[in-house]
C-alpha cells in the first residue's frame, strides 16, 4: 500500500552503515528528499522531516541506528496529533455517532459501508447506519445493496428529509441499544451555501461524535485543500483517504494529518468491503521502514478465522484429508481477510512481494473460476474425496464444467499437489522452510531492525 514511501525510506536506510561519516548521511537525506517529494508528498513535510532527521542524527553519532531512530521518532510525530483519537474510537456512551461527508464521488457510501463491516467484524459491534443522502439518484438503492451485502442494518425512506431521517434513525439506534450510527450523507461542494447549510442542519440534529472527512486520495494535493476547507466551514474530527490503491504515489497520506491539524484515521484501498485499514501511526511507521505490521495481520485474521474450524483444517491438512469443500470454505474466509496485495504487505519483508502480486484478484482468477466450476458439477461424495474421480467422472466434471478433458486433470493434479505441499508446510520446519524460500527469491535483503 506504501510501497513507493517504503522505497524511498528502505533506499536511504540502505545508505547509512553501522557506523558512518556526515557525507554519507547528507547523501542518504539528499535522495530521500528528493524521492519524498517525487511521491507528492508535501514539501514543508518533507523539510521538517530532513532537517531534524540531520540533527538528530549528527547529535547523536551518524551510524544506522540512530538513524532509523530519528526517522522513526520523526515519522511518528507527523502522523500524530497529540491528543486526537486514533483508528476508530468509541465514545464513552453509546452510540458513537459518525457523520460521513465529502465531496461527490469522493466514496462516502462505499466507506460507510467498509466502516460498518470493519465495526461489525472486527470490534463485533451492533451498526446501523442511516441513509441521509437524498440528493443524489439511486444513492439510496446503492446503500441497500451495500447494507445488505454486509448484514447490516439501514434506516432509509425516501420520502423524508435528511433531517427527519436522521432523527428517525437515532431514535431507533437508542431504543434497540445499537453501538454505533454511521450516517452517509450527499456529496456537496464547500462553496454550496445552501447544501452546507443543510449539513450544518443535519449536524446539529445528529450530535455526532466524529465527522469523517472522506477524502479521494488520486486528487493528491486538493485532497488536503477540501478538507482543511470542510473543517473551517463545518469541523472534522478525522479523515478517510479512499481510493489509496488507484493513488501511485501515496505521499498524500504522510503530510495529511500535519496539513489538516486533523488525523488520517483510515485509508480506503479497494472497492471490496474488507478494504479499508485502519491509520495508526506506530503500525505505519513500521511499515514505511520495511518491517511490516503484524498487529493489523493479526487483528484481522482474528476477526475473519473461527479458531475452532481453523484447528479442524489444520488437522484435515495434516492427515492430507484436504477436499474440495475445505477449499471452497478456505475461499469464503479468504474474501474475509482482504486483497492479497494488502496483507501480503503486513507481513514484514513480504512488501516486495505485494509489488508482485500488484492487483490479483484471487476470487477472480481463471484457476479459481475452474476450480470452482469443477466442484460445481461434482457430487458431494466427490467433493468429499477427491480419489473417486477416475476417468469417467472425469469426462461427466469436464462436460458440466465446459473444459477439455486434458485440462480437468491439469487442474485435479494442481489441486493434489497444492494439497500435500499444504501437508508438508504442517509438519514441524515446515514454515521456516517456506520463510527461508521467500526470502531466497527476494534477493534476501532482509528487513531493518527497528529499535524500540
Ligand atoms: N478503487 C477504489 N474505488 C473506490 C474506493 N472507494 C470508493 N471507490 C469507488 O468510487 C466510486 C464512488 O464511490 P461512492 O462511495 O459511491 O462515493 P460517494 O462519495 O458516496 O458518491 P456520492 O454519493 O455520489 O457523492 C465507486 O465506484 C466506488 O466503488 C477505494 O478505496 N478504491
Ligand atoms: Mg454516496
Amino acid at each position: 500500500m506504501f510501497d513507493n514511501l517504503t522505497d524511498s525510506f528502505k533506499n536511504a536506510i540502505g545508505k547509512i552503515r553501522f557506523h558512518d561519516d556526515e557525507k554519507a548521511l547528507k547523501k542518504a537525506t539528499s535522495e530521500l528528499k528528493k524521492s519524498l517529494l517525487k511521491s507528492d508528498v508535501h514539501h514543508k513535510v518533507v523539510k521538517d522531516l530532513i532537517s531534524y532527521v540531520e540533527l538528530e542524527t549528527k547529535k547523536n553519532g551518524v551510524g544506522k541506528d540512530n538513524f532509523l531512530k530519528a526517522l522513526q521518532d520523526k515519522l511518528t510525530d507527523i502522523l500524530t496529533i497529540e491528543g486526537a483519537a486514533k483508528g476508530f474510537t468509541f465514545a464513552s456512551k453509546p452510540p458513537t455517532v459518525v457523520l460521513m461527508i465529502g465531496l461527490q464521488g469522493s466514496g462516502k457510501t462505499t466507506t460507510t459501508g467498509k466502516l460498518a463491516y470493519f465495526l461489525k467484524e472486527q470490534k463485533k459491534k451492533k451498526v446501523l447506519v442511516i441513509a441521509a443522502d437524498l440528493q443524489r439518484l439511486a444513492a439510496v438503492e446503492q446503500l441497500k445493496q451495500i447494507t445488505a451485502g454486509i448484514e447490516v442494518e439501514l434506516v432509509a425512506d425516501e420520502s423524508a428529509s435528511p433531517v427527519e431521517i436522521v432523527k428517525r434513525g437515532l431514535e431507533k439506534a437508542e431504543k434497540e441499544l445499537y453501538d454505533v450510527v454511521l450516517i452517509d450523507t450527499a456529496g456537496r461542494l464547500a462553496i454550496d451555501d445552501e447544501l452546507m447549510d443543510e449539513l450544518a442542519e443535519v449536524k446539529k440534529i445528529a450530535n455526532p461524535d466524529e465527522l469523517f472527512y472522506v477524502a479521494d486520495a488520486m486528487t493528491g494535493q486538493d485532497a488536503v485543500r477540501t478538507a482543511q476547507t470542510f473543517k473551517e466551514k463545518i469541523g472534522i474530527t478525522g479523515v478517510v483517504l479512499s481510493k489509496f490503491d488507484g493513488d501511485g504515489k501515496g505521499g498524500v497520506a504522510l503530510g495529511l494529518t500535519q496539513q489538516v491539524g486533523v488525523p488520517l484515521r483510515f485509508i480506503g484501498n479497494g472497492e471490496k468491503m474488507p478494504d479499508l485499514e485502519q491509520f495508526i501511526a506506530d503500525r505505519i511507521v513500521g511499515r514505511l521502514m520495511g518491517a511490516g505490521d503484524v498487529e493489523s495481520l493479526a487483528e484481522r485474521a482474528a476477526a475473519a478465522i473461527d479458531p475452532k474450524e481453523a484447528k479442524k483444517m489444520t488437522q484435515k491438512i495434516k492427515k492430507g484429508q484436504f477436499n474440495f469443500n475445505d477449499f471452497l470454505a478456505q475461499m469464503e474466509q479468504m474474501k474475509k481477510l482482504g486483497s492479497m496485495k494488502s496483507i501480503m504487505g503486513m507481513i514484514p519483508g513480504m512488501g516486495n512481494m505485494a509489488k508482485q502480486i500488484g492487483d490479483m484478484d484471487l476470487e477472480n482468477s481463471s484457476e479459481i473460476k475452474q476450480i470452482k466450476a469443477l466442484v460445481s458439477s461434482m457430487t458431494p461424495k466427490e467433493r468429499e474425496n477427491p480419489d473417486l474421480l477416475n476417468n469417467m467422472r472425469k469426462r461427466r466434471l469436464a462436460a458440466g464444467a465446459g473444459l477439455d478433458p486434458m485440462h480437468v486433470n491439469r487442474v485435479l493434479k494442481q489441486f493434489k499437489n497444492a494439497a500435500k505441499m499444504a501437508k508438508k508446510m504442517s509438519t514441524k520446519g515446515g514454515m521456516k522452510q517456506m520463510q527461508e524460500m521467500m526470502a531466497q527469491v527476494q534477493g534476501g535483503g532482509g528487513m531493518p531492525n527497528i529499535p524500540r
